[in-house]
């Protein structure tokens, strides 16, 4: 076998094997899809190495993305921010570490958080699917791991979906999430949007609550005594 021939084989093998070997696209640009709720925001990526797990863990890739937005408009229904990510299409995958400065300008408390990776905007977003190659840095990863300054919980319900927990955001409130992800050639999108909180009523407005409860109750209950004409009506009494 030449030895042209030879090559011709084994290179595409390699490819295929250890993606990790291919030239990567590059992350072009970022933009706030139309269909996204009112929102500001900029997105800038910088690309210094165009390849998937460029440095061996725990080192974390010298790409970055920094996002800077903030959300207006109130949830419920779920309000969402569509970032589409325009990639260069260069047979591969680009790792991404990247940082997000999130305002909440909703009027409304979030308790949680969730971000999607797939591909589309809007009503014609689909859900990126295990295994082709677009992911927050699954299996590989993540290295380091998840981090926000609010959230004390990073779920990763599978390699595309983050649910964020264990924090509040007030209304007003600005929070940072710093996550890692593989980067799809040709383009993909990210998607996030927040929950609002459930009010629950403070342990002091529950206590007031029940001491009240049991005041009442206290009152409908008072032993009567019987008055000078031997009636047994309770005398009205009126707590101090
Ligand atoms: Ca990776
Ligand atoms: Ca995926």
């Amino acid at each position: 076998m030449s030895t042209i021939r030879y090559l011709c084989i084994l290179v595409p093998f390699l490819l295929g094997v250890f993606p990790s070997l291919t030239q990567a696209g590059p992350i072009l640009s970022g933009v706030l899809t139309p269909s996204s709720v009112p929102h500001t925001a900029t997105v800038a990526p910088t690309t210094l190495i165009v390849d998937n797990d460029p440095l061996p863990p725990p080192a974390i890739s010298p790409n970055t993305v920094t996002i800077v937005k903030g959300f207006i408009a109130a949830p419920p229904p779920p309000p969402f921010l569509d970032v589409f990510f325009s990639v260069a299409i260069t047979g591969g995958i680009t790792e991404y570490l990247v940082t997000e400065i999130v305002t909440n300008s909703t009027g409304v408390p979030w308790d949680s958080y969730h971000m999607i990776l797939g591909f589309g905007e809007g009503a014609g977003f689909t859900k990126s699917i295990p295994g082709d190659t677009l992911d927050f840095d699954v299996p590989d990863g993540p290295f380091p791991p998840f981090f926000s300054d609010v959230f004390g919980t990073a779920t990763l319900l599978d390699e595309d979906e983050i649910l964020w927990s264990s924090g509040i955001v007030p209304a007003g409130g600005t929070l940072t999430f710093v996550f890692p992800l593989d980067a799809f050639d040709g383009g993909f999108t990210l998607r996030e949007f927040p929950v609002a909180s459930v009010s629950v009523p403070e342990p002091g407005t529950c206590l007031l609550l029940i001491t009240g409860l049991l005041g009442l109750l206290g009152f409908r209950f008072l032993p009567t005594k019987p008055d000078r004409k031997g009636s047994s009506e309770a005398s009205l009494t009126v707590p101090a």
